[in-house]
């Protein structure tokens, strides 16, 4: 298929071409850093260039994509010259102010070039010398991900796809394909899934990722996911950052809206299990706890408020607010079906169990002292104004529901809900949620994403016609294993026939837990086939793989950054070599498969931009009103070659196609603050809500039953401390003497700066310029005489992994960190990983609500006795047709 045509709009460059591609692969492949600038995380100024040098260089600057699921969206910009791409800029549309910052752009942006010009770029659609179609001893399965790759052509390819998907859905029906990843609903990346849905369904995963418990237990408790607008954090007193790095993993904006929280006064505490980055920067104390302990902290927390309260001379309990808008807390106040004695307060103070829940009895658990557990109870509730933002690390873990009601509790107990300058909620882990995710601005199909419920999706919806035979992330592996069945979301057992892997926008192979149990159900498949940019693991092991554009050789995007931005990027240059857009590798695929082309794609990926762009809106300062984003014109309708109507709006269209940005200007008292739970805390009957009460659930029948509905673990209606599997418990041999085990160490994994997810792992200046090292406490390297720098072995019950360990009193003792996302790299005779993905570590324990649990593993230490490790940067590319 020929290459897409430029669309002819001002902002696009005629493209970069083959020669100055070769020249970045071989520049990726050294490892050599010259491409862009670094540091970015809030605090330093950026040297990038700026957008009046543009005539100046003679080249075009172009808003362009990064694509990276990393929870915040930097700006980026490419410099084009003479085809090529010569320097990365960022945002320069404004002033920087605390009020209105800059968007700028992290060191992973400013290395996108090292990704989509690098040599593990994939050329060409190729297979798996080894494999034949029709499955069984044809596939020879065992050679998946150490077998040799032969080039085929596009052609070749789709039959072989198209034959394969007729087969498999003949011969096991349409659960025999399996999408892992679940399907995303994201215009113009979302088409393969489509197409399946299209056909009848597929098997499709579920469970959550990124926000662990929270996903189901915030709609269920009635606790929302989003904190306060950032100007109404700066009117608090006291904020505790609990579980939360966002110098590290909301980069850009939020550490730096905190430093202005700072500015203003703010006092800072930060509960977490290592002294993060930003706790470094911004937090006054520090106090550490064991992972996925923080429910029995909290727990406590409570208890000491209970106890000590005295509301004559010392008020600590919000009794009002307990009294009015919860549910559960007390004997009074518990649903009419329930026992009575099944309330919170009774729990905590043990008066049925026995077991008064006291700083003591927490501090066993979690680690942190009990007087600082006792302190921070009473510094939060005899605070006025007190936040607790915590990210939602600690509910990716076993006891990750019973966290959720615990905060819920505490905050309710202490005051903190629906009053400005207060709060207790997660972030969701994506910065733009901090503040009420799209609360500024809206618009068509909701900025890209076609979700049934959301603005404009309208008939572009469609779901998966297999509505129940989802399998659950922690059962997609082991029931093609073991052989055994999974429960579906209906609650029901179900055979797991996948036959057919297809592996689209994800790289759950290696980012799903169990990655090792992974490969051996790869192996078991009789046919694997991934389409993506570069040699991630689903590709490395699948059979056919199918090159896929970035989105800097695409039409372009439009989508919401933070609270205040939109951003619209464009096409930088031509589709490098033979790749194909999902939705170009869908329609082609729709021809051998028989599916409706109208249906999969209604709109072209140029109409569909403008269409969502003419949709946008932003909020105005009335807080009730909304205006056009765009103004567009005859003239503009024609430029771009699109369908559409003129408009007015607040900026010409063809102006943000160039600007690339859009930013809503704020002041502290413009009208447009957001305090979660704010109106419902002022009249609960008037604004009831989403709950099965209508209230905060303190006491909640409906996560009960939601567990129920899962079918994996039940939990209890209150928040109790549950000892998680492979949680802290877990490292011993025996409890009671404190005896370690064969795992002593707990093990966490963390969002680290050199990637997003597995996204940019492969990059080699990103790998230079960022470590991915074991942390590990100084006690306990001293006992297992470990230095900085020795490459040491972990072992879980899951798999083998190989790293430098560093020693660092960062990290709490008993606790060893590394970050998540590299690229598995097993050493076929030891079965040894030796670029430390986390999921060969992390297994796949069943949680109550589905999620996944990666920060409650469990793991052993040894010296290596081995090669050590070489610098992971100083590592070959996964490239696979070399270049001449
Ligand atoms: N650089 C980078 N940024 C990213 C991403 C990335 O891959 N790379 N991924 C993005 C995505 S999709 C998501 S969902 C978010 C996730 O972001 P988060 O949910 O915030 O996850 P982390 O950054 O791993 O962890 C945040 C902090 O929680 C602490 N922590 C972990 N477990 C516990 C616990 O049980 N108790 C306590 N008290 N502390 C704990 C960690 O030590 C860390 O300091 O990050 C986003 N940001
Ligand atoms: N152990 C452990 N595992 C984790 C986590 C953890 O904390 N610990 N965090 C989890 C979290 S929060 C998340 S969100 C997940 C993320 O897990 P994944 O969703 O698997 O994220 P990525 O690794 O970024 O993989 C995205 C892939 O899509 C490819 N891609 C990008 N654009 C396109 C496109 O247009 N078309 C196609 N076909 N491919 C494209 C990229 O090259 C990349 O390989 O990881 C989870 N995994
Ligand atoms: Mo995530």
């Amino acid at each position: 298929m020929a290459n897409k045509p430029l669309d002819g709009s001002t902002a696009v460059n005629p493209g970069i071409t083959r020669r100055s591609l070769l020249k970045w692969s071989s520049l990726a492949a050294a490892g050599v850093a010259a491409l862009g600038t670094t540091g970015c995380a809030g605090f330093n100024e950026s040297t990038s260039p700026v957008g009046s040098d543009v005539t100046a260089e003679g080249g075009t600057w172009i808003p362009c994509s990064c694509w990276a699921d990393c929870g915040s969206k930097g700006f980026n910009k490419a410099l084009v010259k003479n085809g090529e791409v010569v320097r990365m800029g960022t945002d320069q549309t404004h002033e920087d102010s605390p009020d209105c910052p800059q968007l700028r752009a992290c060191a992973r942006g400013r290395s996108l070039r090292g990704m989509i010009f690098g040599a593990d770029r994939i050329k060409y659609p190729m297979k798996r010398k080894n494999w034949q179609p029709g499955g069984g001893e044809n596939a020879h399965g065992e050679l998946r991900g150490r077998d040799e790759w032969e080039r085929i052509s596009w052609d070749e390819a789709l039959q072989l796809v198209s034959d394969e998907i007729k087969r498999v859905i003949a011969e096991y029906g349409n659960e025999g394909i399996l999408m892992p990843g679940g399907v995303p609903q994201r215009l113009g990346d979302f088409e393969l899934g489509r197409m399946m849905y299209l056909m009848g369904g597929c098997l499709e995963q579920t469970g959550a990722v990124s926000s662990g418990a929270w996903t189901e237990m915030a709609k269920l408790i009635g606790l929302t996911e989003n904190t306060n607008d950032r100007m109404d954090l700066r009117k608090s007193d006291l904020i505790v950052l609990w579980a939360s790095n966002p110098a590290w993993s909301r980069t850009g904006a939020p550490t730096y809206d905190y430093l202005q929280c700072k500015n203003a006064g703010v006092k800072f505490i930060s509960v977490d299990v290592h002294y993060n980055a930003t706790a470094r920067a911004l937090t006054d104390e520090f106090i550490a706890v064991r992972p996925g302990t923080d429910a029995a902290m909290l727990i406590a927390m409570c208890y000491v408020l209970l106890t000590q309260d005295d509301p004559e001379n010392d008020p600590l309990v919000d009794w009002d607010f307990l009294d009015r808008c919860c549910i559960g807390f007390d004997a009074d106040h518990m649903p009419e079906d329930a026992d009575p004695k099944d309330n919170f307060a009774d729990y905590v103070l043990g008066t049925y169990d026995g077991q008064p829940k006291t700083p003591e009895w927490a501090s066993e658990i979690c680690g942190a002292p009990a007087e600082s557990i006792e302190k921070l109870a009473l510094e939060i509730a005899r605070t006025e104004r007190a936040a607790i933002i915590m990210s939602p690390a600690p509910a990716r873990t076993g006891s990750g529901a019973q966290l959720c009601q615990a905060l819920l509790s505490f905050g309710a107990m202490a005051g903190c809900l629906g009053k400005p300058g207060c709060c207790a909620a997660s972030d969701a882990g994506h910065a733009w949620m901090q503040g009420g995710w799209n609360t500024l601005h809206k618009g068509g199909a909701y900025l890209g994403s076609i979700l049934k419920d959301t603005v404009g999706a309208g008939e572009l919806y469609i779901g998966n016609p297999l509505e129940h035979k989802k399998v659950n992330v922690n059962q997609m592996w082991t029931s093609i294993v073991n052989e055994e069945p999974y429960i579906g979301l209906d609650g029901k057992e179900y055979e797991n026939p996948a036959h057919l892997i297809f592996d689209r926008h994800e790289n759950f192979l290696n980012q799903g837990p169990g990655t090792m149990l992974g490969i051996e159900a790869y192996r078991k498949m009789d046919t694997v086939i991934a389409a993506n940019i570069v040699m991630t693991t689903t590709c490395k092991y699948a059979d056919i793989v199918l090159p896929v554009t970035s989105m800097w050789e695409r039409y372009g995007v439009f989508e919401q950054a933070y609270r205040e931005q939109m951003i619209w990027t464009s096409q930088v240059c031509e589709p490098l070599f033979e790749c194909k857009s999902d939705l170009e590798i869908a329609l082609a695929l729709a021809d051998y498969l028989g599916v409706d082309k109208q249906l999969l794609a209604p709109n072209s990926e140029k109409q569909t931009v403008f269409n969502t762009v003419a949709e946008a809106k932003v909020l105005n300062k009335d807080g009730v009103t909304w205006d056009n984003l765009v103004t567009i014109t005859e003239s503009d309708i024609q430029e771009l070659g699109v369908e559409g109507t003129p408009q007015e709006g607040l900026v010409p269209i063809l102006d943000l196609k160039r600007d690339g940005i859009y930013t809503i200007e704020r002041t502290e008292d413009d009208g447009r603050n957001y305090v979660p739970l704010k109106a419902f805390r002022e009249d609960p009957e008037g604004n009831p809500l989403k709950t099965q009460t209508g209230k905060l659930e303190i006491y909640c029948k409906a996560a009960v039953e939601k567990s129920r509905s899962f079918g994996f673990v039940e939990i209890d209606p209150i928040a109790k401390y549950v000892p998680p599997t492979e949680g802290y418990e877990s490292t011993f041999a025996d409890w009671e003497t404190k005896e370690k085990g064969e795992y002593p160490y707990q093990f966490l994994n963390l969002h680290i700066l050199r990637h997003s997810h597995s996204t940019f792992g492969n990059v080699p200046n990103l790998r230079e310029a960022f470590d991915h090292p074991l942390y590990m406490n100084p006690i306990d390297a001293q006992k297992e005489s470990f230095e900085t720098g020795d490459t040491v072995l972990v072992t879980s019950h899951w798999g083998k992994v190989l790293r430098p360990v560093l020693v660092t009193d960062i990290v709490t003792p008993g606790v060893v960190c590394m970050g998540q996302g590299a690229w598995v790299e097993i050493d076929e005779e030891t079965g040894i990983d030796k670029a430390g993905c986390s999921n060969v570590l992390c297994g796949p324990n069943l949680t109550s609500m589905g999620y996944q649990s990666w920060n409650t593993c469990v793991v052993r230490v040894d010296k290596w006795d081995g090669e050590p490790l070489a610098p992971d940067h100083l590592w070959d590319a996964r490239e696979v047709f070399k270049e001449d």
